[in-house]
């Protein structure tokens, strides 16, 4: 059997999203700026395509939504937008993010401190999470942006964004989540949390890859990261990927849907629960960050004794795909960034296995996931010297 558990890296296309852009390769090829007819039916599509995201987001007709090529180049183009708007033609100096943020942050943050901006990175706390009001304590007079993540791309734990975004607005300070992780597993209302921007990947939630977009209020300044032709009103030149937005569109559509966003927390839940509490049954073995406030299809577990990275090949020879963390990371055997934010120790650090589950996922196959996961963890733990020295401590959380 071949199982699936690594949806946080990326999802399955679903058929019905492949469907609707397969016209679009051979049969309607045409590109969308040509005065000819021969990308008749493109523009209709596409626009149907961004009211699925206006509605998917619960974003203003007023707003933008630019189509990018994905999360990455989104929350890039915010930083470095946000950097030459208001810091390098501005009064201010300072941006406020987190510890625990996918590289695409983390890293353009790094380049932006190399360019004089000061960066602010928040601690999570043990559930790995953070307080609105330490947000509210940290941002300064000279604050440009702050840039928090609505749900962690390790441990599924989420921030308080709704909370965050009344402190941004009293302070008048930009806000910016990256919502990668959140779009399909809990309602997202740009409105209503006093956004700014948010990043998204299509693949994340059962599009294709290499598509994304980035939410702008309306009324919002950001210079372009790509200079070029006037597509997408002048904000990203460059032809736009028809058939991916078009997809991103139906994939947005099916997943934001009352009913998409109830199985996710019904029947996803009880399959990551399930898994997660047959995992728990084992000694030594604990939930990074803890079980609340979490995405419903996301679990990140420490198990003492056994380095993760052994564990994924194990598990891969049963035909389980699971991960150590971000799949952008996996080549380096670098202890998780983000248990180390947690504070946990650095044996620990290494014994992280990420379970990411979607709606695709069977009872068959967590039962099936279940015996060989335990099967490993015997196994390994067996051929394990330090598991034999670890210490006690483990047990009473991180
Ligand atoms: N932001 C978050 C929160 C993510 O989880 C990811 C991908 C990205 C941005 C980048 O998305 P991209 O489509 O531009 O590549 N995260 C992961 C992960 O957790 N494992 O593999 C990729």
């Amino acid at each position: 059997m071949k199982v699936y558990l690594d949806n946080n890296a990326t999802t399955k296309v679903d058929e019905s999203v492949f469907e609707a852009m397969k016209p679009f390769f051979c049969e309607i090829y045409g590109n969308p700026n040509s005065l000819h007819d021969f990308g008749a039916g493109t523009h209709k599509k596409m626009a149907q395509a961004l009211d699925y995201l206006y509605d998917g987001i619960r974003a203003n007709d007023e707003d933008d939504i630019v189509i990018t090529s994905g999360a990455t180049e989104s929350n890039n183009w915010v930083l470095k937008g946000v950097w030459i708007d208001e810091i390098m033609h501005g009064e201010k100096k300072h941006i406020v993010t987190t510890e625990v943020e996918h590289p695409a942050i983390t890293a353009t943050c790094k380049f932006l401190e190399q360019q004089g901006v000061e960066v602010t990175y928040l601690p999570v706390n043990e559930q790995g999470t953070i307080e609105a009001h330490t947000v509210r304590d940290f941002i300064r007079d000279d604050t440009a942006l702050v840039s928090i993540m609505w749900a962690n791309n390790e441990t599924g734990k989420l921030f308080p964004i709704e909370e965050i975004g009344q402190i941004c607005r009293e302070k008048d300070v930009l806000f910016h989540s990256d919502a990668t992780q959140a779009i399909g597993k809990l309602p997202v209302d740009v409105v209503r949390c006093n956004l700014d921007f948010i990043s998204f990947s299509a693949h994340k939630f059962h599009g294709p890859k290499g598509v994304g977009g980035l939410y702008i209020k309306a009324g919002r300044k950001l210079t372009p990261l790509f200079h070029g032709g006037e597509q997408m009103g002048g904000r990203r030149a460059g032809t736009v990927d028809v058939a991916g937005m078009i997809g991103m569109g139906e994939a947005m559509k099916l997943v934001t849907s009352p009913g998409a966003l109830a199985h996710e927390e019904n029947y996803v839940r009880a399959l990551r629960d399930k898994l997660e509490n047959a995992i728990l049954e084992m000694e030594d073995t604990v939930v990074i960050g803890g079980t609340e406030n979490r995405t419903p299809n996301t679990t990140l577990i420490s198990i003492r004794g056994v380095e993760g990275e052994a564990m994924l090949w194990d598990l891969n020879q049963n035909g389980i795909g699971a991960s150590t963390g971000s799949a952008c990371a996996s080549e380096d055997l670098e202890a998780n960034p983000v248990m180390n934010a947690f504070g946990s120790d650095s044996e620990l650090a290494h014994t992280g296995v990420r379970f990411s589950l979607s709606r695709y996922n069977t009872m068959e196959e967590i039962e099936y996931a279940i015996e060989k996961i335990k099967g490993a963890i015997k196994r390994l733990r067996g051929i394990s010297s330090s598991y034999a020295y670890a210490p006690e401590s483990h047990k009473s959380g991180l």
